[in-house]
């Protein structure tokens, strides 16, 4: 934006340090507000001294705030400067004070998901939309999904079910063959509740359902098969959990803006199997905040799309060359590490051999595999994947060793991150974790109810 006269620049200016203002006073205020509640519990009782408090700590505050974070008072009087002396060469149009614009791109801060295959990056992209885009016509779309999860699941399961002893009787094995023809598009009708449950309550199933962790099946499917009927009732519509448990795998970028105290945010999810990587690196210009994603409960599984890798291990190779991405050399990070739901009685009920790592130094790697077909109901031990683990079955060590891991990763002098462990299916434990993430972009960043 170009400015004719010296007063007109001037106007323009202080007009955009107000906008600026105004996006970070509310924060502060709320924030101000609670801490003084704390620390003044008595005096507050009294209705004179809260107005003066709110005028007083809020002017105060705003001052502050704009020394120390975002307001860049020193550009403003310098760029004032750099303008006294265009000023003086009469060269009034060469003053650009577009950064200073009311334009509204100008405002947005972005933040991007990033993080392997089914690591729950949508399942945050969900609980962002649920907290400040809700948006009534949304469970409803969710209903095939889900059908589609439980189809495709049930599917899986039988397949392993079937090569397991003892064989299955015959109602549940014409049950089996019922689900196996079904086609994963079409919705599931009321009458075909009863052949789920019959499948999914037989021994032999629970036992290939206990051995999950050996080949590919949704976590979702003991939560949605335990509630069958409901889900195949003709006026079924999902709650916010069922929309959570819901699984689809993102392909390309998807996209959605929302305000947050007066702010604009533009949140991109990214698919996370190894085909949809390429994609990433068009969102990776002007990011305030980006977001990575762990599956802590992966440390025995294998990729999705390559079952002769590891999913943790990919997880740190992937975080490896995220970070170190020179145009992220600056930019804050959130590291989350999801599924703690899965990964803490995995990793605590490890009852049989805690040196069990040990043991891959001597047994033939078909062996190994075996092993651990057999020992996935028990839980595993973290140290078959890293013999440098020493923590056993202990959560908090195994929590810090995986942690140190990502955190070694990490060859930027400074080190913007932010570490979090999370179960993104739980509302509360995503809104504390959204906050964080919001603190990181906001500064004095407040979420009233987090
Ligand atoms: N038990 C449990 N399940 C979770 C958690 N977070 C996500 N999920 C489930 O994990 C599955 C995959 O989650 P998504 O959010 O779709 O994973 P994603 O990272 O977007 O996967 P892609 O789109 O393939 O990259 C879904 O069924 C979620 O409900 C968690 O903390 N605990
Ligand atoms: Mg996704």
């Amino acid at each position: 934006m170009k400015h004719k006269n010296t007063a007109q620049a001037v106007r323009a200016r202080f007009r955009a340090a107000s906008v600026h203002l105004e996006q970070n006073y509310y924060s502060f205020l709320a924030l101000g507000l609670k801490r003084w509640l704390r620390v003044n519990q008595k005096s507050y009782q009294n209705p004179i001294a809260l107005p003066f408090f709110v005028v007083n700590q809020g002017f105060a505050g705003v001052c502050c705030l704009r020394v120390f974070s975002k307001l860049h008072w020193q550009s403003f009087w310098s760029d004032a400067h750099a303008w006294d002396s265009a000023d003086d060469s009469s060269d009034v149009d060469a003053i650009d004070l577009s950064d200073y614009s009311d334009n509204e791109e100008e405002k947005r801060l972005k933040i991007v998901l990033l993080g392997c295959g089914q690591v729950g990056k949508s399942t945050l992209f969900k609980q962002f939309q649920e907290l400040f885009a809700p948006c009534q016509d949304r469970p409803i779309h969710y209903k095939p999904i889900i059908h589609n999860n439980v189809i495709a699941s049930m599917q899986s399961l039988i397949r392993k079910g079937t090569s397991l002893e003892p064989s299955c009787d015959e109602t549940v094995l014409s049950s089996q063959k019922t689900i196996d023809a079904w086609n994963r598009d079409q919705p599931l009708q009321e009458a075909e509740a009863k052949h789920v449950d019959l499948v999914w309550r037989d021994p032999t199933m629970q036992q290939a359902w206990a051995l999950r962790d050996s080949y590919q099946i949704g976590d979702n499917l003991e939560y949605f098969a335990n509630k069958i009927e409901e889900l195949t009732a003709p006026g079924y519509v999902p709650s916010v959990l069922d929309q959570m448990q819901a699984e689809v795998r993102t392909m390309g970028v998807t996209k959605s803006e929302f305000t947050v105290l007066n702010r604009k945010v533009l949140l991109v999810d990214v698919g996370g199997q190894r085909s949809e990587r390429r994609k990433w690196v068009h969102e990776y210009n002007e990011v305030d905040c980006v977001v990575f994603v762990v599956n802590l409960n992966g440390y025995n599984r294998m990729l999705w799309e390559d079952s002769t890798q590891n999913r943790l291990l990919e997880d740190l190779r992937c975080f490896e060359n995220i970070i170190n991405v020179p145009l992220f050399k600056n930019t804050p990070f959130c590291l989350i590490f999801n599924f703690r739901d899965l990964f803490k009685p995995k990793i605590e009920s490890w009852q049989w051999d805690v040196h069990a790592g040990e043991l891959s130094r001597y047994l033939p790697s078909p062996l190994i595999g075996l092993v651990r077909d057999y020992v996935a109901p028990l839980g595993a031990p973290l140290s078959a994947l890293f013999p440098d683990y020493k923590g056993g079955a202990d959560y908090e060590q195994a929590l810090a060793f995986i942690r140190e891991k990502f955190l070694q990763l990490d060859r930027r002098p400074q080190k913007l991150m932010t570490t979090m462990t999370t179960c993104m299916l739980d509302p509360g434990e995503a809104r504390q974790c959204i906050h964080q993430i919001m603190s990181s972009v906001i500064p004095f960043f407040y979420l009233p109810w987090a």
